[in-house]
This record gives C-alpha cells, structure tokens and sequence, in this order.
C-alpha cells in the first residue's frame, strides 16, 4: 500500500531514470540499438527492482502515465544520441495495459514527432501475455505502429503462452530469447533444445532472434554460429547510464 502511494508520487518527484543496455549484432559486431530500462531511486528504499514496482503500477493504472515518460525521456535519448552521430535503434517495453489504451498508437507517433525520432528508430517490446488478451485489438494496433515504421518484437518469449498460429498473425521482426534459456544455454540440454527451436523458428518466420542474458564469451560463440542475429548482456554490458553509454560505444569495435 505504502509503495502504490510513493509510486503514484515518484513521477512528480523526479525518482526514475533509465539506463540502456547495448544490443550487439552477432554478424557484424556492431552495437545497433539499446534497450532502455526503467529504474526507480525510492528515497528510503534505494533502488527497487522494475519486477516489483511494475506489476503494481500495471494493477493501479499508473503505469500508463509512467511508460508515457519511458517513451518520452527514450526518444530524447535517441534524439540526443543521434545529434552526436550515433543514430541508434532504441527499444523500449510496452506494458500490456499501455497497449490496451485506445490513443496509445497516436501517442507513440506524436513522441516520436516531437523528438523528431524516424519511426524505424524504435522498436516496441511486447510480452506475450500482452498479445493475448484481447488479440485482435492487440494485431490492430501493432499494424499501425508497424505500419508506421516501428519495429515489434516480442519479449520473453518461451515463457508465455507461446502459440504458433498468433506469432503468424503477429506483425512482429523480432523474438528474444528468455535470458532464463540463455543462462545455462551450454549445462543444460533443454535450454539447449528450447533455445535452438527459437532460433530454428526464427529463421522459418523470417523473424530475427535476440538473446538476452548473455554472460559468457562461449554464449555468445554458441549462439553466433546456431544463427541467432543479435545479443545482449553482462558479457557486453550492463545497462548504463547515458553517460556511461555513451563511452562503451566510445571503446567498442
Ligand atoms: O531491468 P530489469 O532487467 O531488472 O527489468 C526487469 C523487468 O522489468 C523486465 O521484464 C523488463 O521488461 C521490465 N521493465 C524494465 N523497464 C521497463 C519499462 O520501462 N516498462 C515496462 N513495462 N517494463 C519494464
Ligand atoms: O525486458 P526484460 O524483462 O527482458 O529485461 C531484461 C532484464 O534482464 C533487465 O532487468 C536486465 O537488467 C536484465 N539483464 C540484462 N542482461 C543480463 C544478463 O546478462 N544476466 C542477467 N542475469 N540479467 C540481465
Ligand atoms: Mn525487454
Ligand atoms: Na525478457
């Protein structure tokens, strides 16, 4: 209870930030984008987890007003990289409640004016429970940002209810893999299996795959030659700040 006070303050209050965590292509070796996530410095608490804030702010409706600022603060990121010569894709996470409101596609698009952010500069991650309530509405307004020129991808996929039939009706480009697949990718033979599938189903859906999670150079070495398209993770970065974001693409070759 005292958390959903503090959190419906903590906007005003100016308590949240973002870092970026690099996204790296595996073919080319280059950073080509940045997840942006969302952090919150509690005045007595310190740093609370997005897993614990996010879930009650997605009950009580703030979240809406708080992805708002996600998108917002993101593309002036993004514009801001992009005036220093580094037009990077960002990637930011759309709650299933900010997908459910009816203006969220003209939302999106007017941020994006306004940070004069090229719609193919953003991409938009949805969780697969996200998707299935309320499918068609959901398809709609993913046509329409995609549409638009944003790309989709869908984010901790494996974990949810995953179904074939939706990922075709879907206009999605790219599917991450669980970091939970990822962790023990080379210990454990299902992850294995699980992980090679997504990969596997990737390439038959033309979509590309992310990995996420990735801690160690044989990771990485494992999913490069399985064909997954990109990665991220502690093994290239953890999520920076602006500051020090902006040095790791400095020294990264
Ligand atoms: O940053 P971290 O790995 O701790 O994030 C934990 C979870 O919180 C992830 O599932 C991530 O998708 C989610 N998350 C982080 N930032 C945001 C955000 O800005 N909006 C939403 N809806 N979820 C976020
Ligand atoms: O959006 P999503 O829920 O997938 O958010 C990714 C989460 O994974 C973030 O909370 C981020 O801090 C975390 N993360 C990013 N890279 C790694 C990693 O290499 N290992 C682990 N354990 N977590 C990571
Ligand atoms: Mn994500
Ligand atoms: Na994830």
């Amino acid at each position: 209870k005292q958390l959903e006070k503090d959190l419906a303050q903590a906007l005003g209050r100016g308590e949240f930030h973002l870092v970026y965590q690099p996204q790296i292509s595996l073919q080319s070796n280059r950073i080509i984008g940045a997840e942006a996530l969302l952090r919150w410095s509690h005045p007595d608490r310190g740093m609370v987890p997005p897993d614990h804030f996010i879930p009650v702010a997605e009950l009580n409706g703030t979240i809406v007003e708080i992805g708002q600022w996600v998108l917002d603060e993101s593309c002036r990121q993004a514009a801001a990289w992009a005036a220093s010569g580094m037009p990077l894709r960002i990637a930011v996470n759309l709650s299933a409640v900010q997908l459910r409101q009816p203006d969220i596609v003209g939302t999106i698009l007017a941020t994006l004016g306004r940070h004069e952010i090229p719609p193919g500069r953003l991409e938009v991650e949805i969780t697969e429970t996200g998707f299935m309530e309320n499918l068609e509405d959901a398809v709609e307004k993913l046509r329409q940002l995609n549409g638009a020129g944003i790309s989709i991808a869908v984010d901790d996929f494996g974990t949810g209810y995953s179904s074939l039939t939706y990922l075709k009706r879907m206009p999605v480009q790219h599917i991450k893999i669980d970091k939970q697949f990822v962790q023990d990718l080379l210990t454990n033979d299902d992850d294995t299996r699980i992980a090679n599938t997504i990969i596997d189903l990737g390439k038959s859906l033309n979509l590309s795959v992310i990995a996420e999670g990735v801690e160690t150079h044989e990771q990485e070495f494992y999913l490069r030659q399985r064909g997954c398209q990109i990665a991220q993770g502690y093994h290239f970065s953890r999520p920076l700040t602006p500051e020090a974001f902006r040095e790791f693409v400095a020294q990264f070759h």
